[in-house]
């Protein structure tokens, strides 16, 4: 017989931040009674905003998290799910994320061969660019594979249509390096394609700009939240010691109960993804790889190769063929540079943490820090 799974009473008002039945069923068991189930709707440096039933709250991380989590991935992330603990009027103290169900990452800037977390539980990602010289089939390209790793299909979304005309060549060159995804010329400024937007993101779904700065996103949120007297300014938060931190990424709720993510212009996408993400995003590729003469052909120097005869006769374009090539020449140094000692480690420090945080969410004597 199949059960229904009821949302617990005290949770019943997070629907509004997303919670759903298919959470409750995969949490029940993480939830004790007494804990708080709170959303992350901004971080900040060392601090986190959070959505409780109650309210926003501050949210701060108990040393014991630190202590256990092995990398910054583990931290959370705008859009996750965690489990707190109340800590004063406007304080709670973070004990745990909840499993993810999906998240956006890409490697953190410079050197660092390390996963950072851009925003966790997203349902619709826009990829943004502009009809202006932000403009660059090669980004989207980027921006696609960072998205399939998450395992979403990226929608584009070509702004400021005010400054193209109707048949601007470049929303099919948009969708030429998008297989399978959606592509839409909206403008913030004339209000063009917001109702599709707004059709991605009915209330309780989650969606995130990404893009460079300068493209909209903020102008495009702004337009999307109308008249609601909110400001997509970043939000401020005391530390209590009389500073003030400022958000990166920040989630806002639309009039129709839509949720969006802003986020800061990323100078740098360094990609965090495998070849999977690769040839999902590079989907015609992959399909005409099947007719290589060789199963494992690199569509380098080999014969036989149906990916460069395609190219050779025009169906494939070259800089997409190329692209795809530095695409994956990157993904392989970064495959290289996780040693495989390292990743070992890293797979029994997790399982060691997970068997640690099962037990801090089973003992509710010590999980005051
Ligand atoms: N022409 C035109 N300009 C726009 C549009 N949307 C945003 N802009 C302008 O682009 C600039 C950058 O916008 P902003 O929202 O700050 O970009 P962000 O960095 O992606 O958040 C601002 O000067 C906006 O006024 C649009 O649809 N059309
Ligand atoms: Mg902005
Ligand atoms: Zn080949």
């Amino acid at each position: 017989m199949k059960r229904t799974i009821k949302i617990a009473k005290d949770r019943e008002d997070l629907r509004n931040w997303g919670w759903n039945p298919a959470w409750e069923a995969s949490t029940q068991k993480l939830i004790e009674p007494g804990y708080l189930v709170g959303r992350v709707t901004a971080v900040l440096r060392g601090q986190f905003l959070l959505r409780l039933l109650d309210g926003e709250r501050t949210g701060e991380l108990t040393g014991r998290f630190r202590h256990l989590a092995l990398n910054a991935a583990a931290f959370p992330a705008v859009g996750d799910w965690v489990l707190a603990q109340e800590a004063g009027p406007e304080l709670a103290l973070i004990l745990g994320v909840l499993p993810r169900r999906n998240k956006l990452s890409r490697k953190e800037a410079g050197q660092e061969i390390q996963e950072q977390v851009l925003a966790a539980n997203v349902d619709v990602v826009f990829v943004m660019t502009a009809f202006d010289e932000d403009f660059n089939v090669r980004r989207i390209e980027r921006y696609a594979v960072m998205v399939r790793q998450a395992g979403m299909e990226p929608v584009v979304l070509i702004n400021k249509s005010d400054l193209a005309q109707v048949d601007d060549a470049r929303v099919a060159e948009a969708r030429d390096v998008n297989p399978g995804g959606t592509v839409h010329r909206v403008s913030a400024r004339t209000g063009e394609g917001l109702d599709l937007v707004r059709f991605y993101l009915p209330a309780g779904k989650t969606g995130i700009f990404l893009g460079s700065s300068g493209v909209g996103k903020s102008t495009l949120l702004n337009s999307l939240l109308g008249d609601e007297i909110q400001t997509t300014t970043p939000v401020r938060v005391s530390d209590g010691k009389g500073r003030h931190t400022t958000s990166t990424r920040q989630m806002f709720m639309l009039p129709a109960g839509g949720l969006v993510i802003d986020n800061p212009g990323l100078r740098e996408i360094q990609l965090w993804a495998d070849e999977s993400a690769l040839t999902e995003a590079f989907s015609e590729i992959s399909s005409l790889a099947r007719f290589c003469r060789y199963g494992d052909c690199t569509h380098g120097p080999e014969s036989g190769c149906a990916v460069k005869e395609a190219v050779e006769k025009g169906t494939l374009p070259g800089d997409r063929y190329e692209g795809y090539l530095k695409l994956r020449k990157e993904l392989s140094y970064l495959q290289r540079k996780q040693d495989p000692a390292e990743q070992a480690e890293h797979k029994r420090r997790w399982k060691s943490i997970h068997r640690a945080a099962r037990a801090l969410y089973r003992d509710r004597e010590k999980n005051g820090g």
